[in-house]
């Protein structure tokens, strides 16, 4: 049996300790009502009534006036894996009033940073990335060239919490982003700039030729920051649209893996790649032809911290 979680820690996780009922220990949960109405009490006890009609308003009426919110965004950010969640973050703390819709394509975000490399939980990040650990209030082991956190879970819902704290951001997941909206490049020079992108449900998009087609939805925003990772079903997916729309000409490929090279190059190489769309992590490699790094995950979080200052510039202009 784990042993008990001491007193200190659970207060100071922000649950107080109350006395224990019965011989069963209970934490006193901020909330209306507290667990100790309830204990040895089940025989009488019930939910509030509720009507089922009021729970489908509840949801439906909320997510539709998000995609009435965010159909004019100020940035889309492509991907909630670590990298997306990373730009995210660091967006969200530094202009509160900018718009920022996050479109994953997988019902759970996170992308590849739920294991820290072939199913092993521990997560390892080389120095300087600690310093984003610290500012996003995750603790880590030093071990002096690097970090490990105890669970990359632990990072990755730390992160994903925070993010969705911000009321400037909102998640739209289970969703794909199947195109890019384009507009003619104010150079004249026959290249586009991106400004917005389309999105489906993703059953949908990875199901359009088998059935008829079923059309996507928009989201208009003068800048869009790509980070949908180097694989998975739609790997790499806006540098991929580039070369289709004859934006660049061909990918770099994904080289092999070198650590010390690939997570320099990630991080340096964060940038806008055409106008309107800046390009982050693992999804970088693709394009540039970087090294991958394999189960470390520094450059990720630390592009992130390049795309939200890269992204930033844009909106001093
Ligand atoms: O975690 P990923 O795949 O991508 P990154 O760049 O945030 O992190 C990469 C990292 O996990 C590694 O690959 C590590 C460091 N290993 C490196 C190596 O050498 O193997 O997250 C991308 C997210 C995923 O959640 C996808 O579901 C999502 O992007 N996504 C999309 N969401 C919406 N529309 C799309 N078209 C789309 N494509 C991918």
């Amino acid at each position: 049996m784990a042993p008990p979680v001491a007193t200190e820690t659970l207060s100071s996780l922000g649950f107080m300790p109350t006395k224990a009922i019965n011989g069963k220990g209970l934490v006193k949960l901020n909330g209306a009502k507290t667990l100790e109405d309830m204990v040895d009490r089940w025989e009488s006890f019930n939910f509030d009534p509720i009507r089922e009609s009021q729970v489908s308003r509840a949801m439906t009426r909320r997510y539709f006036q998000d995609l009435d919110t965010y159909a004019e965004s100020d940035i889309v950010i492509v991907g909630a894996g670590s990298c997306g969640l990373s730009t995210a973050y660091m967006l969200g703390k530094a202009r509160p009033d900018l718009k920022i819709a996050i479109i994953e394509a997988s019902v759970s975000p996170g992308g590849g940073a739920w294991l820290g490399g072939q199913l092993f939980s521990a997560m390892v990040m080389r120095k300087p990335a600690d310093a984003f650990l610290s500012d996003l209030g995750v603790p880590y082991e030093d071990e002096g060239s690097y970090v490990v956190v105890k669970h990359a879970a632990l990072f990755t819902s730390t992160l994903l919490s925070k993010v969705l704290s911000f009321p400037n951001i909102k998640l739209f997941n289970a969703t794909a982003v199947e195109d890019l909206i384009t507009r003619p490049s104010d150079k004249g020079d026959g290249n586009v700039r991106i400004a917005g992108v389309v999105t489906n449900w993703t059953l949908v998009t990875m199901h359009h030729d088998d059935q008829s087609c079923m059309d996507p939805n928009t989201i208009n925003a003068p800048l869009v920051i790509s980070t949908t990772g180097h694989d998975g079903p739609f790997g790499a997916f806006c540098v991929k649209r580039l070369v289709s729309m004859n934006q660049i000409e061909k990918l770099g490929g994904m080289r092999g893996l070198d650590m010390n090279t690939a997570e320099d190059a990630i991080v340096k190489r964060t940038r806008e790649v055409v106008p309107g769309l800046i390009v982050g992590g693992m999804e970088l490699s693709e394009i540039d032809g970087a090294n991958r790094m394999g189960p470390t995950f520094g450059a990720m979080a630390l592009s992130g911290v390049k795309a939200a200052e890269e992204a930033l510039k844009v909106f001093e202009q």
